[in-house]
């Protein structure tokens, strides 16, 4: 096979979901006359705003150069407190030429929108698919199962890592720069503040203190840093951590979680954390449960979780009793097997080299330095400002939600609940 064929479909269904390293899919989705194949793609963003007319959008707002917090990280610092508003994409578009003005210090962000919220709007949601990548027909058809991500330069997510799934991420307008960790504890797991299937780093990146910078530094994984240009689509793996940020001044994105069979676990582990979060903190949203409506919801996803593994079980009995001949055992493919294969199509991340890893931390340092003096601790709408809070407790709920204890857990709970 040469260079220029493109990865086939039924190689990627079964290599996605046991990659254990990011990579860049490049020119996937051209066709071979270089035009693009998705409709998404083609549009300018003009047309975009024509095609979403009237449709209200919700979006985040912070201060550039600030240690302005992500909605996630609305217990800390924020000056002013993470705002929203609702804009119109043409409204927004307005407003991010307002943003080249000098004086202008905002970013907008309207995040991790799911496209079911635009099922009113079939040419959208038609306007792109992931067959290609291998993602099941069911889901990934169309765009119904992705979300989409609009934000102006700054705009950011801090960093985490996704419990279920792994991640396919198309850019479609602007660039945008991702900073990706390998799986492990260096970045320092949180689930305060918390977040469904989001597990957050202490780190806050986009304005890095002295103290976190000295850390940064210390920790012995490469970082990988990439900057994603339209038609690219970034393979994200489970487990690795990532911090987002927007460089341009109009940036759109789509994504879509690829199924994992290690997903029912994880749903065990984020019921649990949940049951955790609700008791140890104070959040409005489980302000009016009982403890034993957490405790039926563990209860049931730990017998979906049995009741799968099981089934996967006797499907590898049934299949290894059949005659050898009809046997599939798919290759394990690694990153680099799929580089080598599709050298026109798939790219190996690289590890950052030390002076652009420098550069990156520097950049976000200079931000911190900018920090308002008067900045407090406030507390967003979902947060019931609580006396006795104190950060041990803080500290506590996050060790009790640590992702080793909440795998023993669930380890237990799944070998003796029957
Ligand atoms: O694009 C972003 O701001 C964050 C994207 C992200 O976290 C994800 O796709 O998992």
């Amino acid at each position: 096979m040469d260079g220029h064929s493109l990865p086939l479909t039924e190689i990627l269904k079964y290599a996605l979901p046991k990659l254990q390293k990011p990579v860049l899919f490049r020119n996937m989705l051209r066709n071979s006359d270089g035009s693009y194949e998705w409709k998404l793609l083609k549009w300018s963003f003009s047309d975009l705003v024509e095609k979403f007319g009237d449709k209200q959008l919700s979006f985040r707002v912070g201060d550039h150069n600030k240690c302005t917090c992500t909605l996630q990280h609305h217990r800390r610092r924020i000056s002013p407190p993470t705002k929203f508003c609702k804009l119109t994409l043409r409204e927004f578009s307005i407003a991010t030429g307002d943003m080249t003005k000098e004086g202008y210090d905002k970013w907008l962000y309207c995040d991790y929108k799911y496209m079911k919220e635009f099922s009113d709007k079939p040419e959208i949601v038609e306007s792109f698919n992931w067959l290609k990548f291998g993602i099941d027909k069911e889901f990934g058809k169309n765009g119904l199962h992705s979300t989409i991500w609009i934000g102006s330069k700054g705009a950011h997510t801090d960093c985490h890592w996704d419990t279920y799934g792994y991640n396919l991420v198309a850019q479609i307008h602007g660039r945008k720069l991702w900073l990706l960790y390998p799986p492990s504890d260096s970045l320092i797991p949180v689930r305060v503040p918390y977040e469904e299937s989001t597990v957050y780093s202490k780190f806050n990146i986009y304005c890095l203190s002295m103290a976190e910078r000295d850390l940064l530094l210390k920790i012995p994984d490469k970082p990988k840093l990439i900057i994603l240009e339209p038609g690219d689509v970034l393979f994200v793996p489970n487990g690795w951590w990532h911090y987002v940020e927007s460089l341009d001044n109009i940036n759109v994105n789509v994504n879509i979680w690829g199924k994992l069979k290690t997903d029912n676990r994880a749903r065990v582990k984020e019921a649990l954390v949940k049951l955790i979060v609700a008791r140890m903190r104070n959040y409005k949203q489980f302000k009016n449960k009982v403890t034993t409506f957490y405790a039926r919801e563990i209860e049931y996803v730990v017998t979906e979780c049995i009741k799968e593994e099981e089934q996967e079980k006797n499907e590898k009995t049934e299949l290894s009793l059949e005659a050898p001949l009809k046997r599939f055992k798919p290759t394990i493919w690694t990153a680099e097997d799929l580089a080598k294969q599709y050298p026109n199509y798939i790219e190996v991340l690289r590890d950052a080299e030390e002076h652009e890893f420098k550069e990156f931390i520097e950049e976000r340092l200079k931000r911190d330095n900018q920090k308002d003096p008067l900045d407090e601790e406030t507390t967003s709408e979902d947060y019931v400002s609580n006396p006795q809070h104190d950060s041990f407790l803080e500290s506590l709920t996050n060790a009790l939600c640590h992702p080793d204890v909440i795998s023993k857990v669930t380890q237990v709970l799944l070998e003796r609940h029957c």
